[in-house]
């Protein structure tokens, strides 16, 4: 690589300007941000499918016409994120055909399954608030696309957001029995949702550089101190309990201590090993296979316009 491109494209990064796709880029940044922004499209893909799975239970028609729109927006930045990944140069369908093999990541949150409908309170209380803090930053990531990506996602992330913490302010203000099943869905997405944020910083290969090229703007431990800073008070204000015993506040570095990850857990689940990891990608690709018809139907139909325009 040429080192005066290198040089013009590092003043242009710490000067935060936007790197658009047909700039000059390191091969080393092409690749790591194709691995991120397709790994980020592949979860909201898969991350369809643990909501997906109330939509014809939810308890009323408001909910499941609220479940619905939101399902549908993670479909949507799904889309939008292939998009932008695509502009770096890699086909939607080899990325696709690597989630596909098993090849590629996606978050280990969408491998737990959810049990009850206060499992769906917690999912956008919990997941989308995480997801909400790591993409907030990601607004000014120096690659232009995924940076404007991001600003739509994020409004609507914070509508699923709210929808998920009232599903669970109401819980935990119903009944007995249902502010019980509230809390026992806290307790089990609590701790995958610390784990969204990826390792702790001194174990996370990817951090420095992308933190160099401003592709991360803050890094994991940072944004999950964050993530824990706002979301115990909003636990406590719903009066559930936070299922950590050391959980703590530290007036000195003004935020909570909290106790340790089981990075065994988040280790097995990122190889694959997740509770419904097997499940999820069968569903997947079953809906690749099932509807290949729809694909071919639409590029038949676009065959005909092409042949009439022609003629
Ligand atoms: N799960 O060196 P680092 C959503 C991998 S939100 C699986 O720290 P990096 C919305 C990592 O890829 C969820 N793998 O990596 C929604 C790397 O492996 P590689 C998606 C993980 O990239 C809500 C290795 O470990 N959000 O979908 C995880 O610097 C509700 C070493 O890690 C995004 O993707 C994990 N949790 O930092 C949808 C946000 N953590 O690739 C439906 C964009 C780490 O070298 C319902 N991504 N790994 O083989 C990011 O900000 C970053 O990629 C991190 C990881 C922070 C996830």
């Amino acid at each position: 690589e040429d080192p005066a491109l290198l040089e013009a494209f590092e003043a242009r990064v710490a000067a935060d300007e936007f790197i658009e796709p047909k700039d000059w880029m390191p091969e080393a940044y092409r690749r790591t941000l194709t691995r991120q922004i397709s790994q980020h499209a592949h979860s909201e893909i898969v991350g369809m499918l643990p909501e997906g799975n109330w939509i014809t239970r939810a308890p009323s028609l408001r909910r499941k016409a609220i479940l619905l729109a939101k399902v549908q927006d993670e479909a949507g930045h799904g889309l939008y994120l292939y998009c932008a990944a695509e502009t770096l140069g890699t086909s939607r369908e080899e990325m696709i055909e690597a989630l596909h093999s098993g090849k590629a990541k996606y978050s280990t949150i969408f491998n737990y399954p959810t049990l009850t409908w206060a499992d769906i309170g917690a999912i956008g209380w919990l997941v989308d608030g995480a997801a909400i803090m790591n993409q907030v930053p990601l607004q000014r990531t120096s690659y232009g696309p995924y940076a404007r990506a991001m600003v739509r996602v994020c409004k609507e992330e914070s509508f699923h957001q709210r929808q998920g913490y009232e599903i669970s302010m109401q819980l935990a203000r119903g009944t007995a029995e249902q502010k019980r099943m509230m809390q026992d869905a806290f307790n089990r997405w609590w701790w995958p949702s610390l784990m969204m944020f990826g390792p702790p910083d001194d174990n996370s290969p990817n951090t420095a550089q992308s933190m160099r090229w401003r592709i991360k703007r803050e890094t994991n431990d940072e944004l999950r101190q964050k993530f824990v800073d706002i979301t115990v008070p909003q636990a406590e204000f719903i009066g559930l309990t936070v299922p950590d015993p050391d959980l703590k506040w530290n007036e000195e570095k003004g935020g909570y201590d909290f106790g340790t990850i089981d990075w065994e857990e988040f280790y097995s689940v990122v190889k694959g090993e997740g509770p419904v990891a097997r499940e999820r990608i069968t569903a997947r690709r079953d809906a690749w296979e099932k509807n290949a018809w729809v694909r071919e139907a639409a590029q038949a139909h676009e065959a005909k316009k092409q042949a009439r325009k022609a003629a």
